[in-house]
């Protein structure tokens, strides 16, 4: 990169920055080309067409989410990896990894996800260090016919307040090219899609890369190797979930992966 692509990059971060302190979130308009969203949306139809709705409110029963995403398809390394992105994390999470990567498509009649903060996963008291930042890419335009993200601008600033029905939220609208970049303390969801087409937007969440146990266990003991240990070792090895989802594979629990391996073994 060159000297004045590395100043573009640095002076659309400080506006993400200024966003993000003061509303909670940001927008970086034209992030990534037409031929990127296109060959994004030729992928996950393929992955989409082979997945279930959601199973709860949260995930949305008129809602369809893929999980695992970078083992399914490349065309969102480009957006995992984007300059603008990585130099915000540098700055809000210092070090990171990707935490909750998922593409999510809200089907037609689909009504408004519950408003949550997505650190929320995490027992911490607030106002607490930033934990998380997520980057919605909107693979169309999100509308707020269609379910744009709605978030409750300033609510990083937050402690014990909950928003309710008369809480005022903005429901960003957006083109596809567009990347929606928010804290994981700001409380915000998926809207409610009254068209007749499914909205398809992918959600990559990072998470400080300290969130983590020291040992990369399910590398070093394999599901190959761990299928054959008593449950309890295999939890404490983080075949497991501390709830409500933390430690899933491709949207399942990980013991589900050992079984359903175990029944194929000869
Ligand atoms: O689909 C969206 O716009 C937001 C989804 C979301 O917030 C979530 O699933 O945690």
């Amino acid at each position: 990169m060159d000297d004045t692509v590395d100043d573009t990059v640095d002076d659309t971060v400080d506006e993400v920055m200024a966003a993000l302190e003061s509303d909670g979130y940001a927008t970086i308009p034209d992030a990534i080309t037409a031929e990127q969203v296109e060959s994004a949306r030729r992928d996950l139809a393929d992955i989409l067409d082979h997945t279930p709705s959601g199973r709860d409110d949260f995930e949305g029963r008129n809602t369809r989410r893929v999980y695992a995403l970078f083992a399914k398809t490349r065309a969102l390394d480009v957006m995992a990896t984007h300059p603008v992105v990585l130099g915000v994390l540098d700055r809000v999470l210092g070090d990171y990894q990707l935490s909750a990567p998922a593409a999510i498509s809200i089907g037609p009649g689909e009504v408004a996800q519950p408003l949550h903060p997505d650190d929320a996963i995490y027992p911490m008291p607030r106002p607490h260090q930033e934990l998380v930042v997520n980057v919605m890419w909107p693979l169309e335009e999100f509308t707020e016919a269609n379910g744009a993200t709605r978030i409750v601008a300033g609510s990083h600033r937050w402690t014990d307040e909950r928003p309710d029905d008369t809480t005022p939220t903005t429901m960003v609208e957006m083109p596809a090219r567009t990347a929606l970049v928010y804290l994981g303390s700001v409380w915000h969801g998926g809207g409610a899609n009254h068209t007749d087409r499914a909205r398809l937007g992918v959600v990559l969440h990072y998470a400080s890369a300290w969130l983590r146990p020291v040992e990369n266990h399910v590398l070093a003991v394999p599901p190959d190797m761990a299928r054959a240990l008593p449950t309890r070792l295999q939890e404490l090895l983080g075949y497991n979930i501390y709830p409500p989802f933390i430690g899933y594979v491709d949207g399942r629990h990980p013991r589900k992966l050992l079984a359903v391996n175990a029944a194929d073994a000869p």
